[in-house]
């Protein structure tokens, strides 16, 4: 499958009539009946709607469409031995500062710029740096404010729960759709361990009773969600010796209770954070222990293997934090928002989404038909639209697929440092991306040198600029088919 003459890889930065050009020449339309994309056949298509353009909430969506987060709530009714409160929320964001918090207002003209310039953006997310439900009024004004200028942004929250029941019918009365509920634990006796106090009903509980009643608000939080349609994602975090093993039990009461999507994600407990864990040496898990874990809850609630665990300021596509481009300094006194390069782009979307379906399916085919009992696992570095598209040394992440005699699936992502800064690779950090690389047989990209090929050779990891643009999904069915000796043909269908 070759690149179209201009891709949606291409788009950041252009204009918007250059986008509604791009979308005629790729073959993209105006009229309604070719403006979205096919939802997968057995999904029900409300929530077909509600997720396909949600980086989160579908990984299809991730290589497409974009999230910002604005940090309008900082205040919080729980503690979790994981968080100071110095930094982001850890239940949504790596642990690191919040460059500015913003008031509703500030935080209009934030979204309104980001939206102007960042055509990919299709959700708001309020996550931290406290919480969205406990810090209410701010997330409220904020989400009127933006919902009043910018009608088809969809608003999305995370909260720890324990004020979730008291908000849900506004929530729904806001068109808030998605929202992300941070539970650990299903038993009080472990919720202990992992929460020294909440404050509740104006009062301070801790140890077991603050867990039970933690537990009990999240579940019927839960529970009042599904009730009203709205889609709801929940992040464990896993803490080894704490609640690895709980997390199939917690997978079980949430599927139970209609959660849509399931996302355990690591433990973060640098020292450096100040957390309990941190000081205490609470370790995080390794990630053969995350995936480990992740196989055995196939089959439970659907899990989400795509996070980033992103900042509660972050901006951009899934990956990538383009935060620092929107701080208040950077943003107009007054703006007004302006649709147009967004429109371009879900037209060109639209129709690219097509094509990548089909072009996924026919590289599936690809790979079952090849024959093989080989498992192949594939780094690919991409800068969205599901193509191989980014050069080796400008990546801050490889995306891992496993190809198998099953198909091709998208197992998770490996955070590396850019190898090539000012046009100079750094030895030591190449160093540092081979090693993060364990494991990988093949890497795809946009384009490499011969040095970084050599030293990935060295450590038996092929690398191949070959299929440079192409759909990851295809360039992978390629490269099985040649491992496993299937006829060229096969290999380029
Ligand atoms: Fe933000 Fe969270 Fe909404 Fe996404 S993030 S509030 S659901 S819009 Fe996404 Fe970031 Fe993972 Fe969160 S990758 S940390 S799951
Ligand atoms: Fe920190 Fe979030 Fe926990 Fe509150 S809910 S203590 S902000 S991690």
């Amino acid at each position: 499958m070759s690149a179209p003459a201009i891709s949606v890889e291409s788009l950041t930065g252009t204009t918007s009539s250059e986008l509604a050009s791009a979308a005629v020449k790729s073959g993209g339309c105006a009229s309604s009946s070719c403006g979205s994309s096919r939802k997968p056949d057995d999904m029900d298509p409300a929530i077909w709607d509600k997720i396909k353009d949600h980086p989160c909430f579908s990984e299809e969506a991730h290589h497409y469409f974009a999230r910002m987060h604005v940090a309008v709530a900082p205040a919080c009714n729980v503690q979790c031995n994981y968080c100071n409160r110095k930094y982001d929320c850890a239940n949504e964001s790596r642990p690191g500062v919040v460059s500015e918090k913003l008031t509703p207002d500030q935080a209009l003209r934030t979204v309104v710029a980001v939206a102007n310039e960042v055509p990919q953006l299709s959700v708001l997310g309020i996550a931290g740096p406290g919480d969205a439900c406990y810090d209410w009024e701010k997330t409220k004004a904020t989400f009127q404010r933006v919902a009043n200028e910018i009608p088809d942004i969809r608003l999305c929250i995370s909260t720890n729960g324990l004020a979730l029941p008291d908000h849900v019918a506004e929530l729904a009365d806001m068109n808030v759709d998605h929202v992300t509920i941070t539970i650990n634990m299903v038993d009080p006796e472990i919720g202990a361990k992992i929460y020294p106090w909440i404050f509740y009903d104006h009062r301070r509980y801790g140890g077991i009773e603050a867990a039970r009643i933690l537990h009990e608000r999240q579940m019927s939080g839960l529970e009042m969600l599904s009730k009203r349609g709205i889609l709801t994602k929940i992040n464990s975090v896993m803490i080894p010796g704490v609640n690895d093993e709980h997390l199939i039990e917690v997978n079980k009461w949430v599927k139970e209770r209609g959660a849509f999507l399931h996302n355990v994600m690591p433990l973060i407990s640098d020292p450096a954070h100040g957390t309990h864990y941190g000081l205490t040496g609470q370790r995080g898990p390794h990630p053969i222990e995350i995936k480990a874990l992740q196989d055995r809850l196939e089959g439970g609630a659907k899990l989400m293997r795509h996070c980033r665990q992103c900042r509660a300021d972050a901006v951009g596509l899934l990956g990538e934090d383009r935060g620092q481009e929107f701080g208040l300094g950077r943003v107009p006194g007054e703006i007004t928002y302006d649709g147009s390069k967004r429109e371009a782009y879900r037209e060109l979307v639209a129709h690219e989404r097509l094509d990548h379906v089909k072009a996924k399916s026919d590289a599936i085919d690809v790979v079952k038909a090849a024959g093989s009992g080989k498992s192949l696992l594939v780094a690919v570095t991409t800068k969205g639209g599901g193509r191989v598209n980014e050069h080796f040394g400008h990546a801050k992440e490889f995306q891992v697929y496993a190809a198998s005699p099953d198909g091709i699936s998208f197992v998770g992502h490996r955070k590396v440092e850019q190898y090539c800064l000012g046009g100079w690779g750094k030895d030591a950090i190449l160093d540092g991306i081979v090693a993060a690389l364990e494991g990988i047989d093949v890497v795809l990209c946009a384009k490499i040198g011969n040095c970084p090929k050599d030293q990935l050779a060295a450590a038996g990891i092929r690398a191949s600029d070959a299929y440079a643009h192409d759909y990851i999904e295809t360039a992978i069915s390629a490269i099985y088919a040649a491992a496993s000796g299937a006829p060229a043909s096969a290999a380029t269908a």
